[in-house]
């Protein structure tokens, strides 16, 4: 008897010692991002925090600040998580590169082929290296959720082939590969942070943009961009990132909660954006808004098709064909 009480006391304390931190671990923490409530980051964003407040019985809360509160853009905003200032952001990989050199190979044009492309390739080896290799930057990267595929808009001509569109001033995101993509298909890009876009457009320093339908309806872009362009020139992933920092701070079992979290949000996330779309399309065309549906999407192909080769030093062929080819 004395000796199972002994033994009792003994497995107690172990246990004790064993339990994480997590029962006293509490937290408030910054979620960003460059768009607005009902953009579906903010969706997936909300319900991560309540997914996240729920399952710690409210000890860790997640704040939400969307619209470009804590920056005025993506590079800025991935900054703050890398000094540990945001704690959460869900971006696109715009201005990524410069952290992590090596998720600039998902920003090729033509690289998926459909959405259940995009899930085979981000979801499986391929896409957990990449969110792995932001370790290296002091960045925690949970799982990848989405932007969609991104769109040529403009407010100058209906652009149904790449021809139309030669000689355009568009924005691009701060991204090399995008860059080169568009100067090859003889538009003339400029990089430009997310918060600046919107006056650009209304004051006509540029004439477009491209953007996933999601982007644009969110920002109610049908004031200052008339022609809608079905391009799907190039998938627009959205790593959703958290600082190392905080990351490191959390007991293990929330460390584990929240990778487990982001990944079930990303369906979620990737689902809601889906099924938006169509129905956003019909109102964005409602507001007097030209789509252009029948897109010569191959000219653009052949037109961006050089830079494969262009940017060959950095990205192995073998690396591009294995996401190409994925199956
Ligand atoms: O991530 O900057 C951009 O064009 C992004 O697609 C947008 O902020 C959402």
């Amino acid at each position: 008897m004395k000796k199972a009480l002994r033994f009792g006391l003994a497995l107690c304390l172990a246990l004790s010692l064993a339990v994480p931190a997590a029962a006293e671990y509490k937290a408030t923490m910054k979620l960003a991002s460059t768009q607005s409530m009902e953009h579906p980051y903010m969706i997936g964003a909300k319900q991560f925090a309540d997914l996240i407040k729920e399952r710690t019985n409210g000890r860790i809360e997640i704040k939400l600040y969307p619209s470009n509160q804590l920056g005025k853009g993506e590079r800025e905003m991935t900054e703050g998580i890398q000094q540990g200032a945001i704690d959460l952001l869900v971006t696109s990989t715009g201005p990524l590169g410069g952290f992590s050199p090596s998720i600039n190979i998902l920003d090729f044009p033509f690289l998926f082929r459909d959405n259940a492309h995009v899930d085979l390739v981000l979801d499986g080896p391929i896409g957990r290296k990449l969110l792995d290799d932001f370790e290296k930057a002091n960045i925690k990267a949970l799982a990848f959720w989405e932007n969609g595929f991104r769109h040529l808009t403009n407010n100058k001509v209906s652009v149904k082939k790449v021809d139309d569109a030669k000689g355009l001033k568009i924005r691009t995101m701060e991204n090399k590969v995008h860059l080169a993509a568009w100067k090859a298909a003889g538009l003339n890009p400029t990089p430009m942070a997310w918060g600046e876009v919107y006056t650009a457009l209304q004051q006509r320093v540029i004439d477009g943009q491209e953007n996933p339908v999601a982007v644009y309806y969110a920002s109610k872009f049908w004031d200052v961009q008339k022609h809608f362009s079905l391009t799907a020139h190039v998938y627009s992933p959205s790593p959703f990132l958290m600082s190392k920092k905080t990351f490191d701070a959390m007991p293990k079992p929330d460390q584990e909660l929240f990778v487990k979290t982001a990944y079930e949000v990303a369906k979620f996330q990737r689902k809601v954006n889906r099924d938006a779309e169509e129905d956003k399309l019909k109102e964005i065309a409602s507001k007097g808004v030209t789509v252009v549906r029948d897109v010569d999407r191959e000219s653009f192909k052949k037109a961006m098709s050089p830079i494969y080769d262009q940017f060959s030093d950095q990205f192995a062929k073998s690396d591009i064909e294995a996401i190409m080819n994925a199956k």
